[in-house]
């Protein structure tokens, strides 16, 4: 096994000195990972690739300003290799707890993401040596304790002191910090052990919030106690942090009702421990909400709530009824003009607000519908830290089944949540929506709020990937995938808001009907200064309804990160935002092209010239493409029926070569198109799986009618 990990190394040492030329960063670790509200501190920030020249930190959601405390480094070395920098992290008083997205600028370009957790308490760092109950580290609480899961079989302990029976919270977060570190295919399974002063165990955890525990315990003798965490596997990663909130104060977990409507006052009751005797609150969601699930503090008299996730909707919300709503053949049955009977009606659109209150519980609603009409159910439950593994179902008037469904997919990801999208109804006539715990579990914690609506045509965007780092003189290219939805088919042109002043961009669009990928091109002028910009990227479409109506639609983009996947293959994570980066100019200075406008009849085959000027000492593979590969297609925008033709292109520049060709054909059926937008790139491999790409001039290909 070791020949093997020897034998790996060497190629991928090998792939690096061949390849790797100036990289981006990519962030591992942040050491520690958490920050205390109102103070500032120093954070070490490990990655892979030189930070070496790095010049600010970006941290999502305001609040917390951080800055580069630059590195010590030998006087004539011009590139070091920094992957420990420290930052200086402010955080304000009344910042908002919870996790953000961090990144640092560097002029080798925008890093990867790492996360940080912003706490109300102070932080306490784990010492060298704290791997056995004697050499337990002693720490006063309330505390947020931070440390690493650093090598296989690490444990490590903490004691602290009880004066008198107290209740005590203790929340780890490590494995959900690092889905979004780029390049960490191993993930922590932290198990959280309360030991007494005897090392028995009194209390333990390891899987609440995903991987991560949580637990709350009484204790009732004053005295010593112990906290081990470890990894439950006994493995162990150098970049594998955790923090472990430890408090007395309550912890919401999830409110009732789940779906709030903004800018109302409404009587939400807080699901969670160490909650007051009155766990209710009146609370109005500020007017500003946008429509979808964010994060509210409760108003408790003491001090604010832990930030707990709400849905905000703009719908009219109704409240699960106390009556039995179990049995869909009785509410079927039953004499809709007796009152108590209609409390389980409902009318659409709206939201519905319940709870699975006991195991075997089952909620069932019934509405009317008339034949064709096109309905969607949607729950939100666990993206909001329900315990609801929800699964619902349509039944008609006879009781039988004609829709379910059980975990949806939204883009690239999926959750536990249901979702049925545009249901056909059958036939005019009553029908139940019936939800349940997938496993007929149920209780206080398993809320849901269930979205039900007409289905409207609509699209989504999703960008790939989350950075773009250009230099004056070479053109940084995103990529944008739609997902249209409910009969839309129409062409989705791009937008993009925030660019900072010296960049301009040629936003493509994207082809109706089969058409799925547009892409932006950014070009900084030579007066744009060193910027770092988060942008917003938006679509719009229009929709021709049958009766020859014209809706129009708009859409904001999700920012993916690609992520390096265990074996090779690229794999994407859903970040807060999309960061363009103007830096110097590294391997490649400029690509020229022949032409910049292509028109192709059907059958027809062009050539584009491709120039690219290397640094003086830059001789590594360059390979131009015009599509979003790796492995499989990413992202293509060429129009229907052009495609590269291989034999005539000359697409790998190795050896210090700057010739190559692009030779694009149509088919002879190719329909005609104007003027698409297409990135042609120059893409250097940093790793088997990420490549920085820079893209030449916006190039446009139309396909004219024969
Ligand atoms: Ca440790
Ligand atoms: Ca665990
Ligand atoms: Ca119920
Ligand atoms: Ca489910």
């Amino acid at each position: 096994m070791r020949r093997l990990t020897f034998a790996l190394a060497l190629i991928v040492s090998c792939v690096h000195s061949a390849s790797a030329q100036t990289a981006f960063p990519m962030l591992m670790s942040l050491k520690p990972v958490a920050v205390q509200v109102g103070t500032t501190s120093e954070v070490t920030v490990n990655s892979r690739y030189s930070m070496h020249s790095a010049e600010s930190v970006l941290v999502t959601e305001g609040g917390v300003l951080a800055e580069v405390v630059p590195p010590e480094v030998k006087k004539d070395d011009k590139a070091p290799n920094v992957t420990a920098l420290k930052i200086k992290v402010s955080v304000a008083p009344d910042a908002m707890p919870g996790v953000r997205d961090l990144r640092i600028l560097t002029a080798q370009g925008v890093s990867t993401v790492a996360q940080l957790v912003v706490v109300e308490d102070p932080v306490i760092v784990e010492q060298a040596k704290n791997d056995s109950l004697a050499e337990a580290q002693a720490i006063a609480l309330p505390a947020t304790v931070c440390g690493c899961i650093e090598k296989a079989e690490d444990l490590d302990f903490f004691k602290f002191k009880i004066e008198a029976p107290m209740s005590l919270v203790f929340h780890v977060r490590s494995q959900r910090l690092q889905d979004r570190i780029h390049d960490l295919q191993a993930h922590s399974d932290p198990i959280l052990t309360i030991r007494n002063a005897q090392g028995s165990t009194i209390a333990a955890a390891d899987n609440v919030f995903h991987g991560d525990p949580f637990l709350c315990h009484r204790f009732e003798q004053p005295g010593e106690y112990f906290l081990e965490i470890r990894d439950v596997r006994y493995t162990g990663n150098q970049y594998w942090e955790y923090a472990v909130e430890i408090h007395s104060r309550p912890f919401v977990r999830s409110v009732f009702p789940l779906a709030i409507t903004a800018g109302k006052a409404q009587r939400l009751s807080a699901i969670g421990v160490q909650l007051p005797p009155d766990p209710t609150v009146t609370f109005t969601p500020s007017g500003d909400l946008p429509i979808g699930i964010n994060r509210v503090r409760l108003p408790f008299a003491e001090r604010p709530s832990n930030p707990v996730a709400t849905y905000v909707s703009a719908l009219p919300t109704i409240t699960e009824a106390t009556e039995d709503n179990n049995d869909a053949a009785a509410l079927l049955a039953a004499d809709q003009s007796k009152i108590e009977n209609q409390k389980s009606q409902i009318t659409l659109p709206c939201v519905i607000n319940g709870r699975i209150e006991k195991p075997d519980d089952v909620d069932c609603f019934v509405f009317e519908a008339k034949k064709d009409d096109k309905l969607s159910f949607e729950v939100k439950a666990r993206r909001l830290q329900s315990e609801l593994d929800s699964t619902i179902r349509i039944l008609n008037a006879t009781g039988a089944t004609i829709a379910e469904n059980d975990d949806l997919r939204l883009g690239k990801r999926g959750s536990q949540d249901s979702w049925i999208e545009s249901l056909t109804i059958p036939a005019d006539g009553k029908y139940v929506l019936e939800i349940r715990d997938m496993h007929l579990r149920g209780g206080e914690n398993f809320v849901y709020a269930i979205e039900v609506t007409q289905a409207r045509p609509y699209f989504s965007l999703f960008a790939d990937t989350d950075k773009t780092n250009l230099s004056p003189g070479v053109n940084g290219v995103m990529w944008v995938k739609v997902e249209r939805k409910n009969g839309f088919t129409g062409a989705v042109q791009l937008h993009v808001e925030g660019l900072p002043s010296g960049v301009t961009a040629e936003c493509g669009r994207i082809l109706p009907d089969k058409g799925t990928d547009g892409c932006i091109i950014f070009h900084a002028t030579a007066e744009a200064g060193r910027v770092v910009s988060p942008l917003v990227i938006r679509g719009t479409g229009v929709h021709a309804q049958a009766d020859g109506q014209m809706t129009e639609l708009s859409a904001l983009a999700t920012t993916y990160q690609e992520m390096y996947q265990p074996g090779g293959g690229r794999g994407h994570w859903p970040v807060d935002q999309h960061v363009l980066a103007v830096i110097p100019a590294h391997d490649i200075r400029g690509i020229k092209l022949s032409t910049t406008d292509i028109a192709l009849k059907p059958g027809e085959s062009k050539t584009i010239d491709v120039t690219i000027d290397r640094a003086p000492d830059f001789k590594a593979n360059v390979s131009l493409d015009v599509t979003m590969t790796h492995l499989q297609l990413f992202a293509d925008t060429l129009p229907p029926g052009v495609t590269v033709d291989g034999n005539k292109s000359k697409t790998l520049l190795s050896n210090g070569a700057t010739q190559g060709t692009i030779a694009l054909t149509a088919s002879k059926d190719a329909a005609p198109v104007e003027r698409q937008l297409i990135g042609l790139t120059a893409n250097i491999s940093l790793n088997f799986v990420v490549k920085t790409t820079f893209s030449a001039d916006p190039v446009f290909v139309t396909v004219v009618k024969p």
